[in-house]
């Protein structure tokens, strides 16, 4: 489907929006054909969730925004989908935080980084990290691109956002001391079940929220929000966000039919 006011009528618009908004970027290069594949695996988990932000998810986002506030070097990792989907909050969460913005890919194919970072900098990005040779170091444990880092980001950092992210990563980012966030709609995924901290939402749901809960946070004494940080259980959250899914698919098969044609029979 194609063209603005098709869209517009219809029940799903905006799952066909973000839909063409990646299609869009595969054009551009920002994302990858895989990329467009872990997205419908992300729209199948959020169907699940009822496509909305659960109160388990906001503790986590509420967690996250106080874990790279205090954080002495985060850096926000972005790839291809992340960067299409919500490149705008990623920039103004990096501004909230002091965060770095890192562009590491799983599949680094020619030209991907820089047109990532092309898409940063008309965003309003000022420094991209991990483009093209900046990128040259390596986190060994890891077995795809994702290996190559830059020296001033990924590498020396101790806190790192890594939405959508595949396991290993998350694995090798958490084995060398570092605090990973993600953001991930399948809370089984090893990314989801490895991270400190797993905000199980649509990124494009999440990111406005964590924006504003930096810039809330940011009044607050490094004790006060550390203080809020330790409050926070990941496994609980990611329980929750399963039993949620249940909760959702029991209620609804005990209905079975539960979309209607209306008046129109
Ligand atoms: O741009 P690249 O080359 O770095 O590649 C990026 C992708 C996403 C293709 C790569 O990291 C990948 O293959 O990831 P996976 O292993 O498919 O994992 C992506 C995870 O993100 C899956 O668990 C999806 O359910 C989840 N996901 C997809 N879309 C969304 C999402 N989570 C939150 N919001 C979404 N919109």
């Amino acid at each position: 489907m194609s063209g603005g006011s098709e869209i517009s009528k219809h029940p799903r618009a905006e799952s066909l929006r973000i839909r063409e908004q990646l299609t869009r970027h595969v054009q551009s290069g920002v994302v990858s054909f895989a990329g467009l594949i872990a997205h419908g695996r992300g729209e199948a988990f959020d169907y699940l969730l009822g496509e909305k932000t659960i109160p388990s998810a906001l503790k986590a986002i509420k967690a996250a925004a106080g874990v790279l506030l205090i954080a002495k070097k985060p850096v926000l990792s972005v790839n291809g989908n992340a960067a299409a989907l919500c490149s705008r909050e990623i920039i103004e969460l990096a501004e909230a935080t002091d965060a770095k913005l890192e562009v590491n890919l799983y599949h680094r194919l020619p030209g991907r980084d820089s047109a990532i970072e092309k898409l940063l900098k008309e965003t309003g990005a000022r420094e991209v990290l991990g483009v093209g040779e900046a990128a040259s170091a390596r986190i060994e444990e890891v077995h795809s691109d994702r290996r190559r880092v830059d020296p001033k980001g990924i590498l020396i950092a101790d806190t790192v956002f890594v939405p959508l992210e595949d396991g290993d990563r998350t694995e090798a980012l958490r084995r060398m001391g570092k605090t990973v966030i993600t953001v991930d709609l399948n809370p089984l995924s090893r990314t989801a079940q490895l991270a400190s901290i797993t905000i199980v939402d649509n990124i494009v749901r999440a990111m406005p929220i964590l924006v504003s809960e930096a810039k809330k946070l940011k009044s607050q004494s490094i004790e006060e929000i550390r203080e809020k940080v330790l409050s926070f259980d990941n496994r609980e959250a990611i329980s929750d966000a399963m039993r949620i899914m249940e909760e959702r698919l029991r209620d609804l098969s005990l209905k079975g039919v539960y979309i209607d044609l209306g008046g129109n029979k």
